[in-house]
């Protein structure tokens, strides 16, 4: 079956525990583990927050930079694949923030973001947010 290795594909993950959470992860639009960094009853690294938007560091970086740039109220954007036009303006928003981010952490001459959608995509977390990586040398095509 195509998804038949999907979490050694796609994590990188330290704990079997996490490993099983992410393998059971689907776009059921159950709260996720952001809802409680949002409401701050889990302890987040952040870089950078205002009404709508809320960056932190990924727990498993990627890169010396990586952090994550997430809508504080989800509205029905799981991914972006659930994106409609009345997410327009906090999609705009998402995206500027990540060049702060990026600014913020000196990296604006060279980085990446990244959204992951869906299984086939490796998305394990079913609140959109954007990857921002960097702080190395990026390689292309990206795995
Ligand atoms: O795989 P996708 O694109 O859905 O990205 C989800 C990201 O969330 C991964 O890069 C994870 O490392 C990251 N993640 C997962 C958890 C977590 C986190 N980043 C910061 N803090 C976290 N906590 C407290 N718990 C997580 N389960």
């Amino acid at each position: 079956p195509r998804f038949s290795s999907l979490t050694s594909i796609c994590s990188t993950r330290a704990s079997h525990n996490e490993e099983a959470a992410a393998k059971a992860a689907a776009d059921t639009g159950a709260p996720t583990i952001f809802d409680k960094i949002i409401a701050k009853e889990i302890p987040s690294d952040t870089v950078y927050e205002d009404d709508n938007v809320l960056a932190f560091r990924d727990i498993n970086p990627q890169a010396p930079v990586h952090v994550l740039v997430i809508p504080k109220f989800r509205d029905g954007l799981t991914s972006l694949g659930k994106a409609e036009p009345k997410h327009v303006e906090i999609l705009g928003q998402l995206l500027y923030v990540s060049k702060i981010v990026a600014e913020k952490e000196g990296i604006l001459d060279g980085f990446r973001v990244v959204i992951n959608n869906g299984a086939e995509g490796c998305q394990s977390v079913y609140h959109l947010h954007l990857h921002v990586l960097g702080g190395r040398q990026m390689k292309w095509p990206p795995g």
